[in-house]
């Protein structure tokens, strides 16, 4: 267990960047903007953004933009909502939105809102409540949340609810961490919270911390780092966070490091990423852990990052 490896963690994420044909770089290639969102992200939230070289990554991300106004993961890749999000994050890190061109954004992004209120990833239709959270989180830091029918788009949302008090992808579909983080963030985002029954949620989500301290993202599965961000943020925005132990979460996430290398995994002993990286970080983050910046539940920015786009 011990600390957290600060400097090592820093290393790694800088050296997945360097090594373009490394393993890393090159299954993550057609993800490259969401992979810069959470190294990057990662960096800020341990004091060191100013290691990364402002001007390359802001000219690599427009240059991921599509004629649509949507971004792909990559240069000349298809546009989606998913890296649309990441990429308004990433410059929103480095307080560069206003190089954006916001209304061919907004735009593309109020054009994939449906009949019923959901949201398409892209122009091939898949709908999902990821797709309305990131929808809604972008328009939020964008400032234009008026191009979309929000009443509709919480409705939809609403109508994902289950009985056990969660939120699945689709109508009916099964109560999942990842999408109730999606849900819950939406809701607070939009100012629509008290649709949520916080006790019978709360009661769900920290039922998923095991003997571990890890949390896992539905019942019986495993533990993995990423649901100390998609639980503890849901857990946040109902103020039912006190529910779990916090000690034992934050001792499975030191226990995850790569202490040699750094970088973090999903359980003990296994491979890192940059995305458990990133959770694992922004976990301890919300556990108040020293030295690690404060992160919004909602935007997944760190707070003065929020702060300075709302502020
Ligand atoms: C800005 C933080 C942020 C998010 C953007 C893409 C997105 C919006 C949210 C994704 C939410 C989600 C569905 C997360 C879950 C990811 C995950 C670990 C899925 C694994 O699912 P299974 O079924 O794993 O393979 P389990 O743990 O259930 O066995």
């Amino acid at each position: 267990m011990g600390e957290l490896k600060v400097e090592k963690h820093i290393r790694y994420i800088l050296s997945v960047e360097k090594k373009k044909d490394g393993f890393e770089s090159v299954i993550m290639e057609h993800i490259r903007l969401n992979g810069a969102y959470w190294g990057l992200t990662t960096l800020d939230l341990l004091g060191k953004l100013d290691v990364a070289d402002t001007e390359e990554v802001v000219t690599w991300i427009m240059k991921c933009q599509h004629e649509s106004g949507g971004f792909g993961g990559n240069v000349g890749h298809d546009p989606h909502l998913l890296y649309t999000l990441s990429a308004i994050q990433v410059l929103a890190l480095f307080d560069r939105v206003n190089i954006l061109d916001v209304d061919k954004i907004s735009n593309y992004i109020a054009s994939l809102q449906n009949e019923d209120g959901s949201f398409s990833g892209d122009i091939w239709g898949e709908v999902d409540t990821r797709f309305s959270y990131i929808a809604i989180c972008s328009l939020a830091l964008l400032h234009r949340m008026d191009k979309i029918n929000v009443g509709k788009a919480v409705e939809y949302i609403v109508s994902c609810k289950n009985l056990d008090g969660g939120f699945g992808c689709t109508p009916g579909a099964e109560s999942h961490a990842g999408q109730i983080f999606c849900c819950v963030a939406a809701l607070a985002i939009t100012g629509s919270l008290h649709h949520i029954d916080k006790d019978l949620l709360g009661w769900w989500l920290c039922e998923r911390q095991v003997k571990s301290g890890g949390l896992n993202g539905r019942p019986e599965k495993l533990p993995d780092v990423c649901y100390s961000w998609w639980v503890l943020s849901s857990l946040i925005m109902i103020d039912r966070v006190h529910w779990i132990d916090k000690e034992k979460l934050k001792n499975y996430i030191l226990d995850c490091q790569d202490k040699e290398n750094g970088g973090i995994s999903d359980r003990p002993d296994d491979a890192v990423d940059v995305f458990h990286t990133f959770f694992g970080v922004a976990g301890l983050s919300f556990l108040e852990y020293p030295g690690v910046k404060a992160i919004d539940p909602a935007y997944a920015l760190p707070i003065d990052v929020v702060n300075r786009i709302f502020l």
